[in-house]
């Protein structure tokens, strides 16, 4: 296969409001700001790629803002005048010359992903690795006023088909909560909470009683940073713990699994620096049978797009948090839009890079900041 030869980079930050306000633990977005890094090769291929980050610091250190900067300033400027064999070369020359700013570095090491499938003519997902040609879908419920708005919108999901029901929870809004949705779908339906670490370990005992619901899992109830209290509360739990926002890297999910700090881990490409370090968790995770399932940061198709193929591979068989584009969107900036048949997403291996085309013009007329480096 070709070189990756990047010419040219192009960051744009687009505006899109989402469907309904989605609110968790750490803060409510109305309308996102999303980065998109495409790139370009001597070719005149390219490939595209989608920063998670969120507009503030809320449920990781770094934000749309601090991810222009780093990519802008640092990340850019170091491949100038570099070739990458794979990409995976341009993940641990990233990993090496940057520190932190995974978020930031995976925009543009998923983006190189794209471009390399595009080049080769394979599907991203056969590409990384994946096999599996549909993943099974589940859907994250915001934080609601009342129980009953939440139970309401649980029966809805399970309806829909989704195969997971996840709540977001927090300290004062949780076990009622859970109690009603419990009730309103009953026991065979896969639920789970995600408290975007709003607890504190003192809460144990409150965290405790949500063991009485036979969750699938409660994902990251404490601090990003500390994976001795989780290991602690894995003790006295019966519900696994998932690690979320603490797994930032290969080596912490290592340190996680060495501590007893989780069962399950969500990864999320986007937050780990990329596909590299993604399917790096996914191999480590099934030696160690830790559960892993791929999640979401309200992406668009883009990011979507590269959350489905890394989900294709094979111990990703718990649902992921990849719902179709219409409940996010109004209108998506791909197409075709991402759809759910039966609680579970087709994985597009019929299609050369990430499976869908990008609308250019509607990006266009979305964006709010453009940059185009020269590399
Ligand atoms: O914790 O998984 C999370 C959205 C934004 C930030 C963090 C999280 C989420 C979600 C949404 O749960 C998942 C999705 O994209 O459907
Ligand atoms: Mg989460």
């Amino acid at each position: 296969m070709a070189v990756i030869d990047i010419e040219r980079v192009t960051l744009r930050e687009i505006r899109i409001r989402l469907t309904e306000p989605f609110r968790i633990s750490s803060g409510t977005t109305h309308e996102r700001r999303i980065l998109l890094v495409e790139v370009t090769d001597r070719g005149g291929h390219s490939g595209w790629g989608e920063c998670v980050a969120g507009e503030t610091p809320h449920y990781s250190p770094e934000t749309v803002d601090t991810a222009w900067l780093a990519l802008t300033r640092w990340i850019i400027p170091s491949i100038r005048g570099r070739t990458f064999p794979e990409p995976a070369d341009l993940f641990y020359h990233l990993a090496s010359a940057i520190r932190g700013h995974p978020m930031a570095r995976a925009a543009l090491e998923m983006a190189a992903w794209d471009l390399y499938a595009r080049l080769g003519d394979v599907p991203l997902a056969r590409l990384v690795g994946g096999v599996q040609s549909e993943v099974p879908t589940g859907i994250s419920l915001g934080l609601q006023e009342r129980p009953t708005d939440l139970a309401h919108r649980a029966a809805a999901a399970v309806a829909a088909g989704y195969r997971r029901i996840k709540l977001k929870i927090e300290p004062h809004r949780d076990h009622d909560f859970v109690a009603e949705v419990r009730a309103a779908v009953g026991p065979d339906t896969v639920l789970s909470v995600d408290a975007n670490a709003a607890y504190q370990p003192d809460d144990a005992k409150e965290l405790e009683r949500l063991d009485a619901f036979s969750l699938a899992m409660v994902e990251q109830p404490f601090d990003g940073e500390d994976l001795l209290g989780h290991a602690d509360l894995q003790r006295r739990l019966v519900t696994p713990i998932c690690l979320d926002e603490s797994i930032t890297s290969v080596a912490r999910a290592a340190d996680a699994v060495r501590l007893g700090s989780a069962q399950f881990i969500n990864i999320k490409p986007g937050r780990v620096g990329g596909h590299t370090a993604a399917r790096a968790i996914h191999d480590f995770a099934a030696d160690h049978r830790i559960g892993v399932w791929c999640g979401g940061m309200l992406e668009t198709g883009i990011g979507r797009a590269h959350n489905v193929a890394l989900a294709s591979l094979p111990y990703f068989t718990h649902p992921g948090d990849l719902s179709p584009s219409a409940r996010y969107w109004v209108r998506d900036i791909v197409t075709p839009e991402w759809t759910m048949t039966d609680g579970r997403v087709r994985v597009p291996f019929h299609r050369p890079g990430i499976g869908v085309d990008v609308d250019v013009a509607f990006v266009e007329e979305i964006t709010s900041r453009h940059v185009a480096m020269e590399t």
